[in-house]
């Protein structure tokens, strides 16, 4: 017996040396000290071997189990000592390299100007309403007191889903369903995608984006619609930025405006930026039609407001001096990376 387990330890300690991996190491083991391996065999021959012999045959097969696991363990741990050190070597780093630039995204000049935008309002109190894109004819043009033969609700103008619904043309409609709940004082500005048929070109796009306020309280005049709206133009452009107020006619309002601010360029003398003219049209507003605050159940005898809309794009154009819509669509990273 003992012969036999010192030629097991022998083929062992031999068979070790000569594994050529972990691999191989893993299959030696298990060959000798496996389930079905040689030293495993030979303690089940146990019960063959006289009774007061097998205390002694026992402890040496524990002492053969024991050195050779000893070794495989040995043999283990520089085999992986010298794999890591050959992959160490593989993968020196140059820390001399450059390093990667590190890109991350940023917002878009849209975005830039309608958080600027928001922030002048909200600063004033006014709460941000966002609302349906696809929208009924009612809200988007009978509520606004736009008549049914109005050139607006041309298909050559309005983008129809069918008969009763369409892609809003502007966002008053959230304005509406706002005044609809009847939860007064209001004081809104609502944000968001807006859609005509128009062809794309430098100052035209199919969908763009506008934001509407709207303010309804009790003794609201024009004068507060003007001095809102110096204020932010002056926080939007700069505080020399003087406004003027144009009649002009809108179904929704009465009176209504077009308000142009000074050429923010050359403060006002008439440059190649304003085309001369030294003022440059950003917005269109005017008092609520008493007929649109009717419809939507506020009683024009006891409430009055003001509303405005502006495109952001035309904004967004003005402030960083875009000269092509077009550009702020293509999603052309050298060109977003600017702003
Ligand atoms: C504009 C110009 C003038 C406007 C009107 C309303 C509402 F819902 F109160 F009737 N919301 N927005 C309005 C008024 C929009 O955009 C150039």
């Amino acid at each position: 017996m003992k012969e036999k387990l010192e030629k097991i330890k022998a083929d062992a300690v031999r068979e070790i040396q000569n594994s050529d991996g972990l691999e191989k190491l893993n299959e030696v083991r298990v060959a000798f000290l496996g389930k079905k391996g040689e030293l495993t065999a030979v303690l089940k021959g146990m019960k063959d071997v006289r009774a007061e012999e097998r205390p002694k045959v026992g402890q040496l097969v524990n002492e053969t189990r024991e050195s050779i696991e000893k070794l495989i363990e040995e043999t283990k741990r520089k085999m992986e000592a010298a794999e890591r050190d050959i992959r160490l070597k593989q993968e020196v780093i140059d820390v001399t390299l450059p390093a990667k630039k590190n890109r991350v995204g940023h917002r878009h000049p849209n975005t830039i100007a309608l958080e600027e935008v928001e922030r002048i309002f909200i600063g004033m109190g006014y709460e941000v309403v966002e609302g349906p894109e696809v929208e009924y004819d009612y809200y988007n043009f009978e509520a606004l007191n736009i008549p049914a033969n109005h050139p607006a609700k041309d298909e050559q103008d309005t983008f129809y889903v069918n008969d009763k619904i369409v892609l809003r043309t502007q966002t008053s409609p959230v304005q509406v369903r706002q005044m609809e709940k009847g939860k007064l004082p209001i004081r809104m500005i609502a944000p968001g995608r807006v859609f005509r048929a128009d062809e794309v070109d430098a100052t035209h796009s199919p969908s763009f984006h506008q934001i509407e306020g709207l303010v309804i309280d009790k003794n609201v005049t024009f004068a507060d619609l003007k001095g809102t709206l110096q204020e932010f133009a002056k926080e939007l452009f700069g505080e020399d930025t003087k406004v003027k107020f144009r009649p002009h006619h809108f179904p929704f309002t009465e009176p209504s405006a077009e308000v142009d601010v000074t050429c923010f360029k050359c403060g006002g003398k008439g440059c190649r930026f304003c085309k001369g003219e030294g003022w440059i049209e950003i917005l269109g507003c005017g008092m609520v039609h008493p007929r649109v605050l009717e419809m939507s159940g506020i009683d024009p005898e006891e409430y009055s407001g003001f509303a405005f809309g502006v495109g952001l794009e035309r904004i967004a154009l003005l402030k960083y001096e875009i000269d092509d819509m077009r550009l702020l669509y293509e999603n052309d990273d050298r060109f977003l990376k600017q702003f």
